[in-house]
């Protein structure tokens, strides 16, 4: 049968379930990559294990979110960081070496592998045609160990491209449409995969962009077939040997086909507050731009900051708007700084900031009240950037450098053709692996650094079968793991659970971890009701270890995203889904509520017996949760889990 790329390289990992779209399946995973913000407690739950080295080809670590270092904390989860790497087989990427993505697809990435990554935006590998999928540390963990990743086998969506980006649009752009038809929700268990003669007009970083942001729309991941390009972009990489050809056969099935025609495409941004929430940047012509910030995982390739630096030659930055430049890695800020083009840039008047996540992730740049800012990363939730007032726009490096010269929204089609800078990328990249630190061969030769604030993981305790307890907090939809679990001025926490978890949902209601705490010390369950699409954005399982440890037994929604659902799970906290909508509407901050026979519905059903206990009337609930989800509920989480697994086997 004539297969999709998808599924081609899903067939030769597969080690658990059958290939049959909506069944879970069990894949070997051949690279990891973890990032600091999410690394820490990745590592703690693969020290837990007890496995002496990771037994994956390659696993990455990454320093990249928290290289502020205000305060000894994120110094100190760095040396933590480097020691365990260097112990446990992982190659260490050292701070300012670059954003785990970019890098990995410089360095890493290889076509028809699989990637796991402890970072939502792990399927920017996509561009390279590695199946490269977002997930919760302790799933990377398990990777590192071997361990099978769990995923429900996807319905593959093809996006046939077709045409060539005209000169101001750029990959941005095509990703920006396809979330406006595709929105950030309904898309869970679903990939895309790019196929078509447009495909060949676009370099891997422009792939990589694409891929990048798909995450977005909350599909599992996205892939780009393996050809030429994607040769010469590893030969310039010198990596050439990396190169295999992959594409979907020839007349493979798809749930369902895109037509996109990269010709008629134009520049397009993305409102506050979602990255769904697009619109035509001619239509915003005019409109005042405080602050303009260009880099993060999405766009700061070397094509991005050259096309930049080329906007930007002989222009000044507007006097009322500030613009921040951040590389996507070192190869790429060392290769503009040979050539000229970070001159260009800081004639013009741009603040030059480290090869980090930076201002993406709320660390630093956070724009003043009721800004405008527009940004060429990747999500533009509410309060992400810091400030709480401001209004991101998310939008193409072009479209970006001119609006931070003329200080206003500006189509770059208004520009005309012919004043699209010229650039060359070269084709062979400045390679220097020197930050990059392989780990020591052996096994246990290195003393692991641990600073005062890196605690042990929390552990849950295993499900009863009777829940008796309270909703603490009533959300609507599309409530973001930015929203759980703020980052930015917080992240530095990461490593400290008890500690991090006193700003769970502190910009939506800042009372709740105290309220929350009270419930659990009285022995009360703690319930969290929300809406569509619960947990969007981010991998970080701190948005599930959190609430665990302030007591949350289950979350009640009207639907999940698939990362935090995953992450939910892992930390033995039920996901359950309202039957009737209704009950969502009837249900209070403070309503009682009794959830019974918990553990003979995980055994054999899919509905959960629940009672209002203010109101006294019944609450509808179903969940949809695999054999092995449902064990590892049972269990109080993965770990119980994987401890009373390996328990089993002894005896
Ligand atoms: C993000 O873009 O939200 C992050 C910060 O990279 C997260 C990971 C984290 O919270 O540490 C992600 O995308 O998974
Ligand atoms: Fe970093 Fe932003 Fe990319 Fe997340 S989205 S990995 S914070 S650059």
């Amino acid at each position: 049968m004539a297969k999709s790329l998808t599924y081609k390289i899903l067939e030769k990992h597969l080690v658990t379930g059958r290939l049959v779209p909506g069944e879970e399946i069990g894949i070997r995973i051949d690279q990891t990559l973890t990032q600091d913000a999410t690394g820490t407690m990745a590592y703690l739950q693969f020290e837990a294990m007890d496995i002496p080295r990771v037994r994956t080809e390659v696993s990455v670590s990454y320093v990249d979110h928290n290289t502020l270092q205000q305060g000894f904390e994120n110094a100190d989860d760095h040396r933590y960081l480097q020691t365990v790497a260097a112990k446990y087989g992982v190659f260490f990427s050292r701070p300012g070496n670059g954003i785990c993505h970019q890098v990995h697809l410089e360095r890493f990435g290889k076509p028809g592998k699989t990637l796991l990554g402890s970072d939502s935006h792990t399927p920017t590998g996509g561009g390279i045609g590695m199946l490269s999928i977002g997930a919760g540390g302790l799933d990377v963990a398990v990777a590192m160990g071997g361990g099978e990743f769990f995923i429900i086998a996807p319905e593959v969506i093809k996006v046939e491209l077709s045409g060539k980006l005209r000169d101001w649009v750029s990959a941005k752009d095509v990703i920006l449409h396809v979330l406006s038809v595709l929105s950030t929700k309904g898309n869970v268990n679903r990939v895309l995969e790019y196929a078509g003669k447009g495909v060949e007009t676009l370099s891997v970083p422009e792939r990589a962009t694409i891929a990048n942001m798909g995450a977005e729309t909350g599909v599992t991941t996205s892939i780009f077939p393996s050809d030429k390009v994607t040769r010469a972009f590893l030969k310039a990489q010198n990596r050439v040997g990396d190169y295999i050809p992959l594409k979907a056969d020839k007349n493979a099935e798809y749930t369902r086909v895109l037509q996109v025609d990269l010709s008629a495409l134009e520049p397009l941004a993305a409102m506050p507050h979602s990255p769904g929430n697009i619109e035509k940047v001619r239509n915003l012509a005019g409109k005042k731009v405080d602050q303009v910030a260009i880099g993060s995982c999405t766009n700061s390739s070397l094509r991005d900051l050259l096309v930049v630096g080329a906007i930007l030659k002989g222009k000044k930055v507007h006097p009322g708007t500030s613009l921040v430049i951040s590389p996507g890695s070192r190869q790429v800020f060392s290769m503009i700084s040979r050539n000229g083009t970070l001159s260009s840039m800081i004639d013009a008047g741009a603040r030059i900031m480290e090869s980090t996540c930076g201002f993406c992730i709320g660390n630093g740049q956070a724009p003043s009240t009721n800004a405008v800012s527009v940004r060429t990363n990747n999500r533009n939730f509410e309060g992400r950037c810091g400030t709480q007032s401001a209004g991101i726009y998310l939008a193409s490096p072009e479209t970006a450098a001119l609006c931070a010269i003329k200080g206003e929204f500006t189509d770059p089609l208004s520009e005309g053709e012919n004043a699209f800078p010229e650039i060359k990328v070269p084709s062979r990249f400045d390679v220097d692996d020197s930050m990059i630190l392989a780990p020591e061969p052996g096994t246990g030769t290195v003393d692991v650094f641990r600073g005062p604030n890196i605690g042990p993981p929390p552990v849950n305790v295993p499900m009863l079968d009777d829940l008796r307890g309270e909703v603490a907090i009533k959300v609507g939809d599309k409530i973001t793991t930015d929203h759980i679990m703020p980052a930015g001025a917080r992240l530095k926490y990461r490593s400290n659970i008890k500690k991090y978890s006193e700003y769970v949902f502190e910009g939506v209601d800042p009372g709740f971890p105290k309220k929350a705490a009270a419930l659990r010390d009285s022995g009360k369950a703690v319930f969290i009701v929300a809406g569509e699409s619960y947990g969007q954005g981010s991998s970080r399982e701190h948005a599930a270890i959190c609430p665990m440890y302030l007591g949350v037994k289950a979350v009640i929604a009207k639907s999940f995203e698939r990362i935090h659902s995953a992450n939910l799970v892992n930390f033995g906290i039920l996901p359950l889904v309202f039957d009737r909508m209704e009950d969502y509407e009837r249900l209070v901050t403070g309503t009682e509520i009794e959830l019974s026979g918990i553990l003979s519905a995980l055994e054999n059903n899919n509905t959960l017996a629940a009672r209002d206990l203010t109101r006294r009337c019944d609450i509808s609930l179903k969940f949809s949760l695999s054999r092995r989800q449902r064990d590892i509920i049972r269990s109080g989480g993965l770990l119980n889990y994987t401890k009373n697994d390996a328990q089993r086997s002894i005896e």
